[in-house]
């Protein structure tokens, strides 16, 4: 399944609702952030699934004419894609209605697009596409290359990868590596290290390989993961490294 970006309430007063949610949930909002072509002032609570707090900034926003219709809660729930546009053009050929022609700006630097809740079970329906995305080349690992694209921050790319995730042969260029349970093979070999930031992602099983690799290459960061939660947990560990590879 797509995950699930945000689910975006709409309330009447943002400040209102950020007392309630640190009185519910201890929760503190990111910053609050104006898109004037939406006509809404959010908030963002939380990581992973977040609450999107929906406040109105004027008479003609959607959200004032929600309010006065519905009253506060459920505004919308937003899936996260790779690819907004291709999504887009996929609801379209599927019959749905989508309320923009192409995908516009929304929250955090995202590309967005909703569908008219009259074919969505009366929900209105966001796909959103994050601004944060890593164009990775998978080599011999299909598994992990369709978890990692479905959390929508990773983009398979085969001529000019940023990062490369093997569970072979070393690649010769790239920013950063992850090697994918291969530290059995690359333990039985005395080869250098290549000269970008690697992660050795084991499952536990083969944690001793791992380890002797590592010894080895103390500079790589090291995952090791139980066989049963491995695909579950290496989401955020790759995200998380080829973000700490972004920012230096
Ligand atoms: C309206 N309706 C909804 C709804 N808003 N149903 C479920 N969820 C909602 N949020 C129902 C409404 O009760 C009516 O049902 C019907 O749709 C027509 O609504 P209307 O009041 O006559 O209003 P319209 O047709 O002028 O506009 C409704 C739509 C509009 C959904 C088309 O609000 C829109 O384009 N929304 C997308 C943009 C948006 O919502 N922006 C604010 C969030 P009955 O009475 O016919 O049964 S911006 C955001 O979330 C951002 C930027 C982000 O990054 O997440």
């Amino acid at each position: 399944m797509l995950p699930i970006d945000h689910i975006g309430l709409a309330v009447h007063d943002g400040k209102k609702a950020e007392h309630l949610l640190n009185q519910l949930a201890l929760a503190t909002p990111a910053l609050p952030e104006d898109l004037n072509q939406q006509g809404v002032r959010i908030r963002f609570y939380g990581k992973g699934t977040r609450l999107e707090i929906l406040e109105a900034l004027g008479p003609d926003s959607a959200v004032t004419k929600f309010l006065s219709k519905r009253g506060e809660g459920l505004h919308h729930i937003a899936f996260r894609v790779a690819n907004v546009q291709l999504q887009l053009e996929r609801m379209h050929m599927a019959g749905f209605q989508p309320l923009t022609e192409t995908p516009v700006l929304g929250a955090d630097g995202k590309r967005i697009f909703f569908l008219h809740p009259k074919h969505t079970s009366g929900i209105l329906v966001e796909f959103c596409q994050p601004k944060n995305q890593y164009h990775v080349r998978f080599d011999s690992c299909p598994k992990l290359e369709r978890t990692m694209e479905l959390t929508g921050h990773c983009i398979p790319h085969n001529d000019a990868p940023e990062h490369v995730v093997t569970a072979g042969s070393l690649p010769q260029l790239c920013q950063s590596l992850v090697l994918h349970n291969a530290s059995f093979e690359l333990s039985q070999h005395n080869i250098a290290p290549p000269p970008v930031p690697i992660l050795i992602s084991e499952t536990s099983t083969a944690s001793h390989f791992a380890h002797t690799l590592h010894e080895r290459w103390p500079n790589a960061q090291l995952a090791v993961l139980p066989e049963s939660s491995q695909y579950t947990c290496l989401p955020e560990v790759l995200l998380n490294f080829w973000a700490s590879v972004k920012n230096g």
